[in-house]
């Protein structure tokens, strides 16, 4: 066996699986490794914080599908990366967190930069190693970056910093590869029986169509069966939007098409969804999931499987040879719903006819407030909804977006269409503020020849832009479009419909976004005419892509809000002390 030290068996190792990047911030902790990361073919992303580092981890993993990796400092540089973690995990990102820790010699003792690494990404990682005899780094390394693959999610290897000093003999192990299958030959089957019997079959598309690299099969069998496909929630990359069976996705500011179609259903396929809990609430006052029909379910992860919706078959296995597998067995069979292809194939057409007419008539909000608000705003505001429509016909062709989390990047969902799989990279069922600006950093580093765009409100932006700074020293250019309506929308529509209007801490006062960002070396662009939409976004991807620039593009909106995000989990204050009555 080969003499090395724990250091190059660790980049060694890295090496082996494929690690070309990694983001972070440098630390003494881990110098003796960074210090040849390049000649291992690694390069080190140096960010400005580091959530920002694990952000773009997962945008790097979600749009390559291989392992995205951030470190950091042992202590803060670690626990600064926590948000992003857990982000990565409710987004099934195989994301590997490297993290020094305190030395051997002196953890528990209260030194510098010391704290328990382990328990802090406990809930957000599906594995994690604990370095614990230096002879093991390849070991430990290997298999952090083999189960974030196989496990979809985040690991995390945790290396004592005095570790990656000494000799060690060692083989450096090759990257396993875990193959699925379709799932159980039962439960294949009785799902084939309900779906030849269904008349109104609908395909939920989900996440893992994306992850198991199944849309063509998921097209084949809609296709065989002429079956409506609605995307899960923020999955709108899971099926192409050109084609005749999409309909758009599920859940909060989806597609009306896809929840009314859906809601007729008698047997749904879900295919590679956990069905979210709040990807499947009522919405537009339509609770649109069909009680009565016979749910199929497809993961691969069999925890998965009726555990938030009531089933009827759960097929453990891969969402790609699962629906082939599917197809396969239609082929032999007769199907009930042949017999009304066309009469539904017309019915799809109709409500997404529908829907788009809707759309483009729905240029503002029509609530009390939303009304106030744009005749407050007078000139130089734009309707948030109108921007959207005019940015979705303005997208290049092989964009990636990412979204945020607020009020208008909500919005947004009924204006984000995709043709291809890995290409939407929305904050998932973490929710952070501050995700999507350095994601699609992560994902512009993976995929250097496409669009990259993001869209973030102004308070989203507020907590990330500083990652300008990255994308202009490291030589990353992206497009970032800022939603700047002076306010924390998405919980200031709470204070609208449940708290009487008692704006607390809900407005932004803002300097100028695209004076910031030219103050970091971006171009900053400033859009107050609806005309200028398209435009403006077309000449900041023509920057990007051909002269290697970063562009804000600081979009002024009115303070118009759409449907607000919780209206599940909130409601109308009580108070009892007699100080608080009027707040009610
Ligand atoms: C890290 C984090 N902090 C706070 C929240 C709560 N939150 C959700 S949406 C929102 C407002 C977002 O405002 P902005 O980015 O300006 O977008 P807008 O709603 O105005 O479109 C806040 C504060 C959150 N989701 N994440
Ligand atoms: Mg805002």
């Amino acid at each position: 066996m080969p003499r090395m030290t724990p250091s190059e068996a660790f980049v060694e190792t890295m090496a082996k699986h494929g690690v070309t990047d990694i983001f972070g911030i440098m630390g003494s902790a881990f110098m003796d490794a960074m210090d040849i990361f390049e000649p291992a073919g690694i390069r080190f992303i140096p960010v400005v914080h580091e959530q920002g580092a694990a952000h773009m981890a997962d945008g790097y993993s979600r749009v390559s599908g291989r392992q995205g990796v951030c470190t950091g400092q042992n202590g803060p540089g670690i626990s600064n990366c926590v948000t992003g973690i857990a982000a990565a995990f409710w987004a099934h990102s195989p994301v590997v967190i490297i993290s020094p820790e305190t030395g051997t010699m002196g953890m528990g003792l209260g030194g510098f930069q010391e704290c328990n690494q382990l328990p802090m990404f406990q809930e957000f990682t599906k594995y994690q190693a604990h370095l614990n005899n230096p002879s093991r780094m390849a070991e430990f390394t290997g298999r952090c970056f083999d189960r974030a693959l196989s496990e979809m999610g985040p690991t995390q290897l945790n290396i004592p910093r005095d570790l990656f000093y000494g000799d060690i003999d060692v083989e450096i192990p090759q990257p396993t590869h875990v193959e699925r299958g379709p799932g159980g030959e039962r439960s294949l089957a009785e799902a084939a029986d309900l779906l030849s019997k269904a008349d109104f079959p609908v395909i939920v598309s989900g996440g893992g169509v994306v992850n198991a690299g199944a849309v063509d099969e998921c097209k084949a069998l809609a296709e065989w069966l002429g079956a409506p496909v609605v995307n899960s929630y923020l999955h709108n990359d899971s099926f192409p939007a050109s084609h005749a069976l999409w309909c758009g996705p599920l859940g909060y500011q989806g597609s009306k098409a896809a929840m009314k179609l859906i809601s007729r259903a008698d047997v749904v396929l879900a295919l590679g969804t956990r069905l979210g809990p709040f990807g499947t609430l009522p919405q537009y006052g339509m609770d649109y999931w069909p009680q009565k029909a016979k749910i199929i379910q497809v993961d691969a992860d069999h925890r998965m499987l009726g555990l938030v919706k009531e089933i009827s078959v759960g097929i453990c296995g891969d969402a790609r040879v699962a629906a082939q597998s599917l197809l396969h067995r239609l082929e032999e069979m007769s199907l009930a719903c042949d017999a009304t292809k066309e009469r539904r194939m017309a019915e799809i057409k109709r409500e997404k006819d529908g829907w788009e007419k809707e759309l483009d008539e729905w240029i503002h909000e029509r609530d009390d407030f939303s009304l106030e608000a744009i005749a407050r705003a007078g000139e130089g505001f734009l309707h948030p909804r109108q921007a959207l429509r005019e940015l979705e016909k303005a997208m290049p062709e092989n964009v990636m977006v990412s979204t945020d989390i607020g009020n208008i990047n909500s919005v947004a969902n009924s204006y984000l269409r995709f043709e291809k799989p890995r290409s939407f990279f929305a904050a998932m069922s973490f929710g952070n503020c501050g995700y999507a600006f350095p994601t699609i950093i992560g994902a512009k580093v993976a995929a250097p020849d496409r669009p990259a765009i993001s869209y973030a409100g102004d308070g989203a932006w507020g907590m990330s832009m500083g990652e300008t700074m990255t994308c202009v020293r490291e030589d990353i250019p992206v497009t970032a479009v800022v939603f700047n309506n002076g306010q924390w929308g998405a919980e200031k529509k709470n204070q609208v419909d449940f708290y009487g209007r008692r704006f607390v801490a809900g407005e932004l006062d803002n300097q100028s976004f695209a004076g910031i960002a030219r103050a970091m070396g971006a171009q900053g662009v400033i859009v107050d005419k609806l005309e200028d939409v398209g435009s403006v976004l077309e000449s900041a991807v023509d920057a990007q892509m051909n002269d290697r620039k970063t562009t804000i593009v600081e979009i002024m909106c009115t303070q118009e809000l759409g449907d607000p995000f919780r209206r599940d989990a909130l409601s109308k204050p009580v108070r009892h002390l007699d100080k608080y009555k009027a707040y009610v």
